[in-house]
Formats: C-alpha cells, sequence, structure tokens
C-alpha cells in the first residue's frame, strides 16, 4: 500500500447547503460541517499526513469535495472536467496549490467528463467508473494518462446503479488486496482476485472508507462494517460526516492524498 505524505482539504463554505444533492437527507448544518471537517483534517495528521487548507469558497458550495478535480499519482496530477457544469470552475481553483505542490499537471479534456470520486488507486492499477459524472470519454483519456505514467486501469461500469453517485460511492480500496463493496458490486468479475469485504445493505453509506498509512477512516454510525474491519486487524478511526453525506458527499471525497 502506498504512503502518503500530504493531503490538501478545503473546508466548507457558508453557502455549502446550495450544493447539489439528491436532498434525502435534508440541508446540512453549515456550522457543524465545519466542525466535522477540522476533525476529519485532524485524523489525515494522526495518521501522518501534511495537511494543506486551501482557503473556502462561496461561489463553489460544492469545492469541498476536492478529491472530484484531481487524480494524482506519483508526481503527476490530471485535473478533471466535473460532469456537473456547477462544479466545473472547482479545477480552476485548485490548480494553482496542485503546482505549488510541485506536481506536473495535465488536464482532461471536453467534452470528456471525470469526476475523481470515480477513480480509486488500487496499488497502482486503477478502476474507473463510469457513472451519470464521468463518461466513456473521460474514463478514457484518464486511462491513456495512467498508462504514460505506468499505471494500469479497467473501467467499471456504475451508471445502472441508481444508489451509487460515484463509483467510490460504493467501494474503497484498503490495500492487502482487499477491497470494501456494497452489495451492488462486490460480485464484479473484475474483483475476482481480491478479498472482498461486504456492506450489509442497510450500511450502504459506509462504503466509502479511507485507508491512510496505517489505519482506516470510516463514517460513524455503521458498526457491522467497523467489526468486520477490525476483526480483519485495520485500526480504524471513526469520524461522524452527517453533514457532507446530507450533500452525498462522503470520506474520500473531502481530501486529495498523495
Ligand atoms: C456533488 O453532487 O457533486 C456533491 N454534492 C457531492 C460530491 C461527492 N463526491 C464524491 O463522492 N466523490
Amino acid at each position: 500500500m502506498q504512503t502518503f505524505t500530504r493531503a490538501i482539504v478545503r473546508p466548507p463554505a457558508e453557502t455549502f447547503a446550495s450544493g447539489l444533492t439528491t436532498g434525502a437527507l435534508g440541508p446540512p448544518d453549515v456550522k457543524k460541517s465545519r466542525e466535522q471537517h477540522e476533525a476529519y483534517r485532524h485524523a489525515l495528521e494522526r495518521a501522518g499526513l501534511r495537511v494543506t487548507v486551501l482557503e473556502e469558497s462561496r461561489d463553489f458550495p460544492d469545492s469541498t469535495f476536492v478529491e472530484d478535480v484531481a487524480v494524482i499519482t506519483g508526481s503527476a496530477v490530471i485535473l478533471t472536467r466535473p460532469g456537473a457544469e456547477s462544479r466545473r470552475g472547482e479545477v480552476g481553483l485548485i490548480r494553482d496549490a496542485l503546482l505549488r505542490c510541485e506536481l506536473a499537471v495535465d488536464e482532461i479534456a471536453a467534452p470528456a467528463t471525470l469526476d475523481g470520486g470515480d477513480v480509486c488507486d488500487a496499488d497502482g492499477h486503477f478502476f474507473i467508473g463510469l457513472s451519470a459524472r464521468t463518461n466513456a470519454g473521460g474514463a478514457e483519456q484518464l486511462a491513456q494518462w495512467l498508462s504514460v505514467n505506468g499505471r494500469t486501469s479497467s473501467i467499471i461500469d456504475v451508471s445502472g446503479i441508481d444508489s451509487l453517485l460515484h463509483f467510490k460511492s460504493g467501494f474503497a480500496y484498503l490495500g492487502d488486496d482487499t477491497m470494501v463493496a456494497a452489495v451492488e458490486l462486490s460480485d464484479h468479475p473484475a474483483f475476482r482476485r481480491y478479498r472482498v469485504v461486504p456492506v450489509d445493505p442497510e450500511e450502504a453509506c459506509a462504503a466509502n472508507c479511507v485507508r491512510v498509512n496505517d489505519r482506516v477512516l470510516v463514517p460513524a454510525g455503521y458498526p457491522k462494517l467497523a467489526l468486520s474491519l477490525e476483526s480483519l486487524g485495520y485500526a480504524l478511526d471513526v469520524l461522524n460526516v452527517s453533514e457532507f453525506q446530507k450533500m452525498d458527499g462522503g470520506l474520500s471525497c473531502l481530501s486529495l492524498r498523495f
């Protein structure tokens, strides 16, 4: 499993509640979301990361979900072209921060679309989800870029699974050939050679967890998955992300880790 040393985050702005959401859980409390974001940042620091905190952006209420606008591997990054038009301006907001990290910056070109939430690095093999946000052109451009950077990839079509906004809404790679997968994905032939930890349908949101160095960040409120992971020997950091879940986001989307 890759060791991460850095992360980039952006706290939610005052306008957070006007971002995109399917809205089933009601509006988020901005103050609470900021507290949860700070706790998240501290968890990344506990895992050994140096965290760069970017300025919040009132103009882009979804910009706290920084993972969607860039894909990083090694010392290279590709800026995405988010599937949601209201999020495209977030790309320009993050470019300078990535350049300052001395990453070589490329960019997905129109009309392709790609959200980082559809991209999962499994020890150098990338799974790329096709979804309502990521189209075939975006997946292909990313696959090509990854190949130039010495990485392999395969495409997983989640566009027919209504419960998943992004591939990683239902999937996480934990290292050690182990993955957490929502029921809709757990039998996928692409995952046959891995150990798959299934997520109980009652705990569907738990699938979006994140391995960061020696620990796994998991969302609070999903005891069954927590127990499964603990029994496999993972050290967990349980975090409340209720306010981000109200905006269809979770743990992975709140940072870029590299
Ligand atoms: C959106 O709909 O784009 C945001 N409200 C949530 C994005 C969550 N990102 C992610 O799962 N990677």
